[in-house]
């Protein structure tokens, strides 16, 4: 099946939807496929700098595809390593900032909690509600949650299955800005080509320096930012951009 996911390129930005109304855009594998396959293909595509992922009006995603699971047996879950594919997205070395209105429930706030950042909009409504259908987030949620907004709310989050607005999500930092309903996508596609317009190697190095930061010691982690900071010099894009700012002119990145 296909079309699950509409992917659109616009001034080195890709912009992934996520299709599916009808199910307020839940997972299942066929999309994931589509999902990890569209994003290997974008990580590949040198002209894309940075990734947008969205849904719709109502719901971001409402999480993995109930109807799909309901039957599954834990040999079968297993054995599939069901849902797995979706490191691939989670390890995929592009930007990506989720853009989200409506739901982002279970697997939709985790996928929202793989991206880069997220913007969502005031109406936008999070939560991780699998402890009511007798089970447990499966991608990350009480992983990458945790690290988010730390131990007490993700306990009471995953725990009792609540949803929580965009201004607690805010004030909690699961998403980085919220903003009017109407101007979610705009502002998450003014910040991707923001990004995208800058020195593609920073921008890289970046990401895996705060990535780093959710790995490894604080000594560790400095000795790394210091080290690759330090491999930055003498690139073409170093050059440019440090000679820009001295004359006072816009820098033009090669993306090297
Ligand atoms: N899966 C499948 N179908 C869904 C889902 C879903 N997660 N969410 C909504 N739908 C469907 C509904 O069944 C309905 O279909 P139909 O029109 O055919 O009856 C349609 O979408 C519209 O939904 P509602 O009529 O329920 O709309 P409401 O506005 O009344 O309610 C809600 C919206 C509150 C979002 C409600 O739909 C809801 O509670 N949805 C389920 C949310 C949920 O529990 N999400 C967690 C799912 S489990 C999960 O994500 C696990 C992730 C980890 C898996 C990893 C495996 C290894």
């Amino acid at each position: 099946m296909t079309g699950l996911i509409e992917v659109t390129r616009d001034s080195g930005v890709a912009l992934i939807r996520l299709n599916r109304p009808k199910q307020l855009n839940a997972l299942n594998s066929a999309l994931a496929r589509e999902m990890i396959a569209a994003v290997q293909d974008l990580d590949a595509t040198p002209e894309v700098g940075c990734l947008v992922i969205t849904g719709d009006d109502r719901a971001f995603a409402a999480g993995a595809d109930i109807a799909e699971m309901a039957d599954k047996t834990a040999e079968a879950m297993q054995a599939q390593d069901f849902f797995g594919e979706w490191e691939g997205f989670a390890r995929s070395r592009k930007p990506k900032i989720a853009a989200v209105n409506g739901y982002a429930l279970g697997g939709g706030c985790e996928l929202m909690m793989m991206c880069d950042f997220a913007i969502a909009g005031e109406g936008a409504r999070f939560g991780q509600p699998e402890v009511k259908l007798g089970v447990m987030a499966g991608i990350g949620g009480t992983q990458r949650m945790t690290r988010l907004i730390g131990r007490a709310r993700a306990m009471d989050m995953h725990l009792t299955g609540r949803m929580m607005d965009a201004a607690e999500a805010l004030q909690a930092g699961l998403v980085a800005r919220v903003v009017p309903d109407g101007q979610v996508l705009q502002q998450a596609m003014e910040a991707a080509r923001l990004i995208a317009s800058y020195s593609r190697p920073a921008v890289r190095l970046i990401r895996e320096a705060i990535g780093q930061a959710e790995e490894v010691s604080l000594d560790e982690g400095l000795l790394f930012e210091r080290r690759v900071f330090h491999g930055l010099f003498g690139s073409p894009d170093q050059m440019e951009g440090m000679a820009a700012f001295l004359e006072k002119r816009a820098p033009v990145f090669r993306g090297a």
